[in-house]
């Protein structure tokens, strides 16, 4: 499927503290399978994947980000446009938990308040070393006004509902007028092919 073919663009963003599993969760979702050796992203990573959701083919622009604080000033840069933003938290780290609050106004000061949020809580076949309770976690995702999934990118368990899920929600928003139809138009991006994994780090468009 070509870029000319997806019904819609959506920018995404995969934001959160640096070790959480971010690239690994990407690296899941794009091949099927876990990665070997992940090494801690410097700067950003942009890939894209095409997917077919409720009749539409959605091309997703996927900016991964370096957690790491010495980024932090760099990575934002890359906010502008996102309609949804994935917060990766690792449940057996409570200070990324407790940095969850950060980024979520991170994301909504950098693109857009209206930008739609899911966390993920990642690393969740580590149930023995677990900190941060199904339930604590949830009840935060309620008072944020986000979505929460579960996921191991060890197993890849729920890792392409992650990424679904935001998308549907998106595309819900999008259906009921709700967003700003100029942000997703195929037009409006760039002439990249898809189905390619192009990376970029520290790049600078
Ligand atoms: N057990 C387990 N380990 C994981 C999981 N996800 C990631 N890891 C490990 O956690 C470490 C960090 O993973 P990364 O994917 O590099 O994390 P990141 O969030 O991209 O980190 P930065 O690029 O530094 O922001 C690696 O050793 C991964 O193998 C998971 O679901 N389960
Ligand atoms: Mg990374």
């Amino acid at each position: 499927m070509t870029e000319e073919q997806s019904d819609y663009v959506f920018k995404f963003i995969i934001i959160g503290n640096g070790n959480c599993g971010k690239t690994s969760l990407l690296y899941h979702y794009n091949n099927g399978k876990q990665i070997q050796n992940v090494k801690q992203t410097v700067g950003v990573e942009f890939s894209t994947k095409v997917i077919q959701v409720k009749q539409k083919r959605i091309k997703m622009q996927l900016w991964d980000t370096a957690g790491q604080e010495r980024y932090r000033a760099l990575t934002k840069g890359y906010y502008r446009g996102a309609l949804g933003a994935l917060i990766v938290f690792d449940v057996t780290n409570s200070e990324s938990f407790e940095a969850l609050k950060e980024w979520i106004k991170n994301a909504r000061d950098f693109s857009k308040p209206s930008i739609q949020i899911i966390i993920v809580g990642n690393k969740i076949d580590l149930e023995k070393q677990r900190v941060i309770s199904e339930e604590s976690a949830k009840q935060f995702c309620q008072e944020n006004d986000v979505q929460y999934v579960e996921t191991s990118a060890a197993t890849g368990y729920q890792v392409n509902e992650a990424f679904t899920q935001i998308t549907i929600q998106i595309l819900d928003l999008l259906q009921q007028g709700a967003i700003d139809g100029e942000m997703i138009k195929p037009k409006f991006l760039n002439q990249k092919k898809v189905n390619e994994t192009d990376k970029q780090q520290q790049c600078n468009c």
